[in-house]
Order: C-alpha cells, then structure tokens, then sequence
C-alpha cells in the first residue's frame, strides 16, 4: 500500500494529539505524510473550536483508514482513489458545516472511520467519503433521496444543478458498494460486454455536494418527516424521494436459487450480478436439445429483457449452425415460455414480435408461469382458470425471477395495496403526503419500469419538488409526466426494434419526426442500444444532464 496523506491549516486546532488523525493514520500503516502530522492544541473537553482538515490519500490496495480524534473529517480523495463506507463523527457533530472545515466539540475520545477502496478504480473517478455518526445522530436534509439507482442519482444531480442546494442540503441513502448499468445486462447475456465495465463505485458517482448514507433504510415515518436507517441514524427531511427500486426474488420460484448457483446447470439469468456471466457460457455449450426462455408473472423491470436474450440466444445458435427454423432436425429447439398472453404488453410491438417469432420458428407457450425448477432439468409452469400446471423438460433454461417491492416500502404508510410507492400517475406526488415523490421501479406508476422511464420522470419530480420546496407546499404539483418509456429490443446481433410508448400502450416514437417506424429493427438503434447509451449513461445522466429522447439538458 502507498499513501500519502496531508493535513493542511488545523485553523484553531484541538486536543493534544493524543488521539488525533496523524497518529492513526501512522497505526493503519499508511507510509508518508507529506504534511507535518496535524497536532490540534489549545482546546479542552468542551471546548469549541474550528480545524480544517483535509486529506489526500492516495492508495493502489484497499486500505482502511481509522482515525480517533474530535471534530469533522471529510476526504477528498484523489484519482485513482474509491473511497467508499463512512466517515464517522463524534455524537456531538450532528451536522458537517462545510468541506472540510467544520465546528467541533472536544469530548474525551470518539471513533472516526475511513474505509478507502482503491480496487477496480479507472482514473478519471473521483470518490469521496461520507460522514455518518456511530451515535445514532439525528440530522436534517432539504432532501432526502431514498435510492441511489438511475432515479436517485438523476434526481438528486438535477436538483443539485439547479444551484438552489448548499453542501449537503441533498442527501442520498443507499447501502449498495457498486452501481450497475443494468440494461447493458442483456448485452452481457449475449457475450456483447463484461459486467464488471458496467459497475462504478456507487460513491465515485456522487457530486461532494451531496451527503451519501452508504446504509439501509429501515423504517419510514412520514407524519414526522423523519427515515430511520439500518444503522439507526434518523434523518429528518423536508422533501422526500423514494426511489430504491424494486427486488428481486430468486427464491418465489421453486428450485431456482440451487439452479442458478450450480456452475454445472444450464440454467441462468441476466437479473443479477452474479449470475449474469453464467449466460452466455450456457448458450455457447449448448449444440442440442430445448432451450427455454421465461417470463413470470407480475411485474419486473425491462419487460423486453426476458426475449432480448432469447433474440441473441438463437442468432448464436443460428450462425453456428446448430438452430434452423421450423426444421424438425434443428439440433436446438426453442420455446418462449411467458405469463403473458402475447409477445409484450403494447399491442404495436407485440405484433411485429409475434411476426418475429413465427417466422423464427420459436413455439409460444403463452400463459405459463414457471413456478418451479425439478431437477434441474424440468421446468412446472402454472396456468391460468386453474388448470393442471404443465412439466416441460429443458437442456437450457433463461429464467426471469419474480420481482417485487422492497420490504421497507411495501410493510410503510408510503405502499399502495401492491406495496408499490404509491404516487399521482402524472406528477409523481405520493397521493397522501405531499412531500413524498417517487418515480422508477419502486413506483406505483403504472408504465414498464426502465432506465429509459427515468429520463422523462425525472424532470417531472424534480421541477415539481422544488416548486413545493419553495413554496412551502403551496404550488400544486404539474401533471407533466405521460408514462414515457422505451424498450429497446434486440432481436438479433446488430439489430433492435426501438419500443417507445406512454401511458397505455400508446407509441411515442422519437424518430418518427425522420419517417422512421420503429417497430422495425434497425442497426442504427442497436448502436444506440450497444455504444450510445451506456456511454451517454455514465457520462451525463447520472450526471443529471440527460434528458433522453431530449437529448442534454441541465448544461451551463
Ligand atoms: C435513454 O435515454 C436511455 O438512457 C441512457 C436508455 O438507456 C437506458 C434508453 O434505452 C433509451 C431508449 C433512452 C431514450 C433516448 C432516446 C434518444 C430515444
């Protein structure tokens, strides 16, 4: 490990050293200080005083950083440093007051942790760490943003843009160490990319301006205004964003969670991290027999992906010759098993799929709802008007695991009967207390859930927010947002069928103002899909100066 730390202008310092940053810092193992060790001196238990402490760390391995001492830390950390976990500060200091200078109160000893992660760390990511108090500190935020997925990192960089927040005005709450690009799983599935390139450290996404709770959210009491997190800390908020999005459960269908985890088994799933590379081995080791592709019942995010990877799936098989359409000696056979009755849920697209899938010579088992794996080589699907389920046996099968709210929305004053955040369809305002919004997969909103979704849901919240802000609940909330989603369908290597769509099922095509239908596949859309998105993704969106199909917005 090498560090170097530095210590700068410890204003009017503190204690006698004892316990201070330096000599910890020495004790963790951490080589140079380029700096002299800070010495805080003049100050007795109780007494007030201001230090300024600033760090530079720089590490090649993961290092933790403890440091016993009085008073506020705050690390800005310098490329190619992650700093990830929390700061701790004493119970006293409830609240950071600015970067790195701070007001303290000297008590005898409190424990103050730094964890940096220098893994995995490209060299263009800032990071930073974020402060939480061991004590169970009760702190207060103009914001407080549950979620820091694609929505809260998107909502909480607009609002932060419009330079009407001060440092920590904003805060975020999630436990997550890594944020993923989650529709570049489909390409991940298709042997198109590497998961681990679509990770970032959560923390390195997060402006310094922003006060991020790397810790779970446990309860919600919104007649006080107040979250309670896994750790204990209460945050008190004017305004609320609830956006954790929505879980997944391996466990509802019977046998999967074993299926999946067995490296041996040809069973996978795009749905997750870890078990999104086992994908594309299976298709390549499989050269004959029933393949199988699931859809359950109920909802899930990115309502296309379940087929995308089919659509891969049999142009690998295709090009290596081992799958012909409608050809009884096909050594590979494939079925799209799905709870739904048709192709999708948005009768335009559902139909040029449908065209797709007859001419590719895929069977549809429509209404069936894989309720269990045996086996690991049968799949029992459930049907509906309480027919027998059927048995169908598979060499290969995608599954998409059943979804659902998380447990600390779904048991809240905040859940709809569904246990969905349960907001206006229009404005994004929670229908009983005004100063909770939501948007995203957590939402009650009743569209596909998709990265795409947030791109037009997120302007709406924010400008709505902020109105209410302001106004001190008094404006009411505009009916802006439509249901704007997009799918975008691979149906084969090169090739995606862009479903744009609002509320009902109705098209909302970007591209249609250049003659183009969109129910075709094109190339120029899955370079959209492969290259354009996950770069504009990272780069401006959550960035907040992505408006999708508005192209940027939020530059100065
Ligand atoms: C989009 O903005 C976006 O975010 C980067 C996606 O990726 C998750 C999308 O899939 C889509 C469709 C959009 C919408 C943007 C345009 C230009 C149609």
């Amino acid at each position: 490990m090498t560090a170097i730390q530095e210590f700068g202008d410890q204003g009017n310092g503190m204690h006698d050293g004892r316990y201070g940053p330096g000599e910890q810092l020495r004790r963790a193992g951490l080589r140079k200080l380029i700096r002299r060790p800070p010495v805080f001196r003049g100050l007795g238990p109780g007494e007030t005083g201001l230090v300024r402490a600033v760090a530079e760390i720089r590490a090649d391995t993961r290092s933790e950083i403890r440091v016993q001492g009085c008073g506020f830390f705050r690390f800005r950390v310098s490329a190619p440093l992650q700093a990830f976990g929390d700061l701790d500060s004493g119970p006293t200091n409830s609240r950071m007051a600015c970067w790195g200078t701070a007001r303290f109160v000297v008590l005898a000893q409190f424990q103050h942790t730094a964890t940096l992660l220098a893994r995995h760390a490209p060299a263009s990511h800032r990071g930073f760490a974020s402060v939480t108090s061991p004590a169970n500190a009760a702190r207060n935020h103009k914001v407080v943003v549950v979620g820091g997925g694609s929505a809260g990192l998107a909502i909480s960089h607009q609002l932060l843009r419009t330079g009407k927040f001060s440092q920590d005005d904003i805060a975020i709450v999630d436990p997550a160490e890594w944020h993923h690009y989650q529709p570049g799983w489909t390409l991940v599935g298709g042997g198109l990319k590497n998961k681990n390139d679509l990770r970032r450290p959560l923390a390195s996404l997060v402006d310094p301006k922003l006060r991020l709770y790397q810790d779970s959210l446990a309860t919600f009491a919104p007649e006080n205004n107040t979250v309670t997190l896994g750790r204990g800390d209460k945050l008190t908020y004017d305004q609320l964003v609830v956006v954790p999005g929505i879980k997944i459960e391996m466990g509802k269908i019977k046998g999967l969670p074993e299926a999946v985890a067995d490296p041996k088994s040809n069973v996978s799933s795009i749905y997750t991290f870890e078990t999104v590379d086992k994908v594309f081995g299976t298709f390549e080791r499989l050269k004959s027999g029933q393949a199988i592709f699931t859809q359950p019942a109920g909802v899930v995010k990115c309502a296309g992906a379940p087929q995308k990877v089919m659509w891969l799936a049999l142009d690998h098989w295709k090009r290596a010759g081992q799958y012909q359409a409608h050809n009884a000696n096909s050594p590979i056979k494939i079925a799209f098993a799905t709870a739904l009755p048709g192709m999708f849920g948005v009768p335009k697209y559902s139909a040029a799929l449908e065209v797709l899938r007859q001419e590719r010579g895929v069977e549809g088992l429509f209404q069936h709802d894989l309720v269990e794996i045996v086996d690991g080589n049968t799949a029992v699907f459930a049907l509906p008007d309480g027919k027998e389920p059927v048995r169908r046996r598979f060499d290969l099968m995608h599954v998409v695991p059943k979804m659902g709210p998380h447990g600390f929305v779904k048991n809240s004053p905040l859940a709809d009967a569904a246990g969905f955040v349960d907001v206006d369809n229009a404005t994004l305002q929670h229908k009983k207390f005004a100063n909770v919004w939501s948007a995203g997969d957590a939402s009650s909103l009743p569209t596909s859930k998709t990265a795409a979704a947030i791109t037009a849901q997120a302007p709406v919240l924010v400008h709505n927010l902020l109105q209410a802000l302001e106004s001190g609940g008094k404006t009411k909330a505009e009916p802006s947002y439509d249901g704007y989603t997009s799918c975008p369908l691979l149906t084969e290597y090169g090739k995606v069928m862009l479903a744009e769509f609002k509320y009902a099922g109705v098209p909302k095509e970007t591209f249609a103002k250049f003659g183009l239908d969109q129910a075709t596949p094109r190339r120029a859309f899955y370079h959209l899909k492969k290259d354009f998105f996950p770069w504009v993704y990272y780069k401006s969106m959550v960035k907040g100066t992505w408006g999708g199909p508005k192209g940027w917005v939020n530059v100065k």
